[in-house]
């Protein structure tokens, strides 16, 4: 007999139907879409507004830069978002483009990289702003970078020292992929053996770049990431116009000796780029972003503020009162 003591054992008969939460969890989630923010970091000249009218293929600037195929390459001169809403399959993707002007081009290119960092910084306070007010909304619009594409001037050589300073600010605040830019103007041998130099030279400069390890992971996970991690940086061409074999438009480029197609594995890495994005790692991307960068601003900022409260309280001298606003 069960003491008082003793929970009471229910026996579950049969089925209760628990096992139906994915699907409900899946059911609110696809209501609510998702949302995706990338922004291109490079210096100028890279290909980075090109880039983002592949990948997403609509011209997606058009609204703000260019105004059609056939107008003339405009320099990017201002940090420009540019919102989509792009629905495949029933599932919606809020999607948020920021193209960045080149860096690296001035006499001096000191803290040329400081409006791009703040930039991502102020997302995550304007977030955290929104997180702590007393009536804040069901939802938040997320507008948090989560994925960062840095573009590598095909040299052959190495990375110059403003991109590895560039970098390693870039790395502490956001989920970094680099990308070797006009990669149709190296050699296979040139591409492979500048790939391997640049590896060396993030592992020497101590950069962590996106995907990161982590204990969660599971043996699938981790092997994906480390084949990612082979072919990071991704060797990329970008094109905005399509060029015509066989009967079908494609996206590619034309020269004098033939076409290089974008899509094609055999000519570049783009679409190991595009897959890695939205097909193995979309979801990752905003998870690490809210976990790992989102988590470190957020508790520094909070410190900051519990610190200059606490200061605050003490008896003070007499003195001008600080200002508060720490986030
Ligand atoms: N060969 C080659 N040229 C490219 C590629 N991608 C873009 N270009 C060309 O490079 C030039 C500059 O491209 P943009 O996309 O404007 O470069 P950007 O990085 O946005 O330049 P800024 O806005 O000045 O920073 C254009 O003439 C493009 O056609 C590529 O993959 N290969
Ligand atoms: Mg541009």
């Amino acid at each position: 007999m069960a003491t008082a003591a003793e929970p009471q054992k229910v026996q579950l008969n049969g089925y209760v139907g628990f096992d139906t939460i994915t699907t409900q969890i899946e059911k609110k989630l696809l209501k609510r879409g998702f949302q995706f923010n990338v922004i291109v970091v490079g210096q100028t000249g890279l290909g980075k507004s090109t880039l983002i009218n592949t990948i997403f293929a609509a011209h997606l600037i058009d609204s703000k830069g260019r105004q059609s195929v056939e107008e003339p390459f405009r320099q990017t001169t201002e940090i420009q978002t540019v919102s989509h809403l792009i629905e495949e399959n029933g599932i919606r993707l809020r999607l948020n483009i920021v193209d960045t002007p080149g860096y690296g081009d001035q006499v001096n290119n000191e803290n040329c990289w400081e409006p791009i960092i703040k930039y991502i910084k102020d997302q995550h306070s304007a977030y955290l702003r929104k997180e702590l007010t007393a009536m804040r909304e069901r939802y938040i619009q997320d507008t948090r970078i989560h994925c960062c594409l840095f573009f590598i001037a095909p040299t052959g050589h190495a990375l110059k020292p403003l991109d590895i300073l560039v970098l390693k600010k870039l790395s502490e605040v956001v989920n970094v992929v680099p990308v070797i830019a006009k990669s149709d103007s190296l050699t296979i041998e040139e591409r492979l053996a500048f790939k391997q130099r640049i590896k060396a030279e993030l592992a020497h400069n101590n950069i962590k770049l996106y995907p990161y390890d982590s204990d969660e992971l599971d043996q699938g996970e981790l092997d994906l990431n480390q084949s990612m991690k082979e072919l990071i940086p991704f060797a990329i061409v970008g094109s905005e116009k399509n060029v015509v074999i066989d009967g079908k438009a494609v996206r590619g480029r034309r020269n004098k000796w033939g076409v290089i197609v974008v899509e094609n594995e055999n000519h570049c890495e783009f679409v190991h780029l595009r897959n890695f994005l939205t097909r193995t790692h979309l979801q990752d991307l905003i998870e690490t972003t809210a976990q790992i960068h989102y988590e470190a601003f957020r508790s520094k900022q909070l410190l900051a503020l519990k610190e200059s409260s606490a200061r605050q309280e003490q008896p003070q001298p007499a003195q001008p009162s600080s200002q508060g606003g720490v986030i």
